[in-house]
């Protein structure tokens, strides 16, 4: 097994090539600046961690990490779709995302919801289509759709405009992270496990962990929206003033110190899986990110 840095490089390389040379490419059909839009977004970066959770949740479980390539598309597609509308000045409004202008900046607002629409359909097409049995391409969407839907991620957004005129208890912070930030985390562990043919008590040590690592993200990513830099970020910082965050309900320092708990307890949760080297390491390196 390579050193962390080394792996992480790999896998993120190889999600690279592979959205580059697969994703919504059609050089014979008229929709050329929707394509281009999409790909806009979904080429422009960002860590890939999601993509990175499919993979080595799969390698965990002894399966080829690479054949599961089209589920760790799809949820890099899907999370740039959430990305896009959330940019849009009917959401939050945001000029900038990982380092350039936001989508409807440079396609406008009409193209940017097509390509956010697009973006998503297109995730449940690439798991449709991939080289998994039907049992396994079945499970992962239904399980995909319901981590999304109106009870997961779109489900989280709505609760969060719904709280925007209000402070919300710390519950409430907590439901709204764990399906707006949450669930898709914890698709693309489970999507990794299903990708690998692990076992029930895989899965369920997979999403432990998602829950966890997913909370400590969301954590840092609020504590990031007051100290980080907004060049690092590639996006603009201070912007949740309005917003019920978790350095509103426990302020910095203690942000910090439950970054460092839930990340100690996702690791825990790996204790199901025998190489568990990496992904140990990655929790550990999210603790620190400054992106
Ligand atoms: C179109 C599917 C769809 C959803 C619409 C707008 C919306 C409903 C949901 C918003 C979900 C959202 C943007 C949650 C924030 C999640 C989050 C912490 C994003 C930052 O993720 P990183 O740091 O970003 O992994 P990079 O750029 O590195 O990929």
């Amino acid at each position: 097994m390579l050193k962390f840095e080394e792996q992480l490089g790999k896998y993120q390389s190889k999600i690279e090539e592979y959205l580059r040379n697969n994703c919504s490419v059609h050089p014979q059909q008229p929709q050329q600046t929707l394509f281009d839009s999409m790909r806009y977004s979904l080429l422009a970066g960002g860590k890939r961690l999601r993509p990175v959770l499919v993979f080595d949740f799969c390698r965990m479980c002894g399966g080829n990490w690479e054949k599961a390539m089209p589920f760790a598309a799809a949820l890099e597609a899907i999370h740039t779709s959430s990305l896009i509308h959330d940019d849009l000045p009917c959401m939050d409004n945001d000029d900038y995302r990982r380092g350039r202008l936001t989508n409807h900046k440079v396609y406008g607002e009409d193209v940017a919801v097509l390509a956010g629409d697009a973006l998503l359909i297109a995730a449940f097409s690439y798991i449709s289509q991939s080289d998994y049995c039907a049992d396994v391409r079945i499970r992962a969407v239904e399980y995909l759709a319901d981590c999304v839907g109106e009870l997961g991620m779109v489900g989280g957004q709505m609760l969060d405009i719904q709280s925007e005129q209000r402070q919300c208890t710390e519950q409430e912070v907590l439901d709204i992270q764990s399906r707006k930030t949450g669930a898709l985390i914890r698709a693309a562990a489970v999507l990794g496990v299903l990708a690998g043919n692990g076992t029930q008590e895989q899965l369920k040590a997979a999403e432990d962990f998602a829950d966890h690592i997913g909370l400590a993200f969301q954590i840092r990513d609020d504590m990031l929206d007051q100290i980080g830099d907004a060049q690092v970020l590639g996006k603009a910082v201070n912007t949740d003033g309005v917003k019920n965050t978790f350095v509103q309900i426990y302020g910095i320092e203690e942000c910090d110190k439950l970054v460092n708990k839930h990340t100690a307890l996702a690791r825990q949760a790996l204790h199901a899986f025998a190489e568990n080297g990496f992904m140990l390491d990655l929790a550990d390196y999210l603790i620190h990110r400054m992106k």
